[in-house]
């Protein structure tokens, strides 16, 4: 049987050292809600350290996600206080792995949100709305895990950049999203690819991490998950992703 605190711990420890570590042997995989308690306790040596859970990330949300990863579910993760970074600012090489940015859309709570909730409920719960980029970068060696592996190691967050707030509603039915490297377009896509529609990934924030006792809090932010493949980051790089209608977010790779 897995320990599941020395798992916990095994992927803290790579998280903090900026080594990758080995995915679970194929005899000792672990489920999706064990996943999640190993999450939960990973979040816990975080927080140890000083770190606030300030929202959730949800993963996978869009095909081109999947495809990229071979991993065919929807996911979250948690986002810490020291996960976000000043937008317009560097973000350091170092502390990461193998880092990868994907643009993403921002929901900023008002309301708190849990359990089965309906596409209007999560409209309403909104203060608003931003472009923004996620930091994935697995703790496992070369980026290769299973469902369970992805889930504890906190779906792959590693940082993230809010852009500029737009009212909650603001249209997100279909939005054109670009990421850009030194001013090259490398990634195109629309928010339609995250579930349909982004909002659809609030609702399912709410359903996911109310089955693990998490509930969204009025101040929370929730990531929708991306909308293309995310794309490697090395030192030097200036990546912007601009969302329609809702502006740019930005960065510098140090
Ligand atoms: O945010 C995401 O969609 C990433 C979830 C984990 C899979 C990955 O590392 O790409
Ligand atoms: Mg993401």
């Amino acid at each position: 049987m897995t320990d599941l605190a020395a798992l916990a711990d095994r992927l803290d420890r790579a998280v903090v050292s900026a080594r990758a570590t080995a995915q679970l042997p194929a005899d000792a995989q672990i489920d999706a809600a064990t996943a999640y308690e190993v999450q939960r306790l990973g979040i816990e040596l975080r927080e140890a350290r000083g770190e606030r859970v300030i929202g959730v990330k949800m993963g996978l949300t869009s095909r081109a996600k999947m495809a990229q990863v071979g991993v065919d579910e929807v996911t979250w993760g948690r986002l810490t206080d020291a996960m976000r970074r000043e937008e317009g600012g560097a973000l350091d090489h170092a502390p990461f792995i193998h880092p990868r940015a994907e643009p993403e859309i921002a929901f900023i709570l008002k309301r708190g949100l849990s359990g089965e909730v309906s596409l209007a409920e999560a409209a309403l719960a909104l203060e608003a709305v931003a472009p923004a980029v996620e930091i994935i970068d697995s703790r496992y060696e070369n980026f290769k895990f299973s469902l369970g592996d992805v889930i504890a190691d906190n779906s792959s967050s590693a940082a993230f950049f809010i852009g500029p707030a737009s009212r909650p509603d603001t249209d997100l039915a279909n939005l054109g999203i670009a990421l850009s490297i030194d001013g090259a377009v490398r990634e195109v896509g629309s928010s339609a690819a995250i579930l349909g529609h982004p909002l659809r990934a609030l609702v399912a924030a709410a359903r996911m991490t109310e089955r693990s006792g998490h509930a969204l809090e009025a101040g929370d932010i929730v990531l929708a998950g991306a909308a293309t493949a995310a794309v490697p980051l090395a030192p030097g790089m200036q990546v912007e992703v601009e969302v329609q209608s809702l502006g740019r977010v930005s960065f510098h790779v140090t």
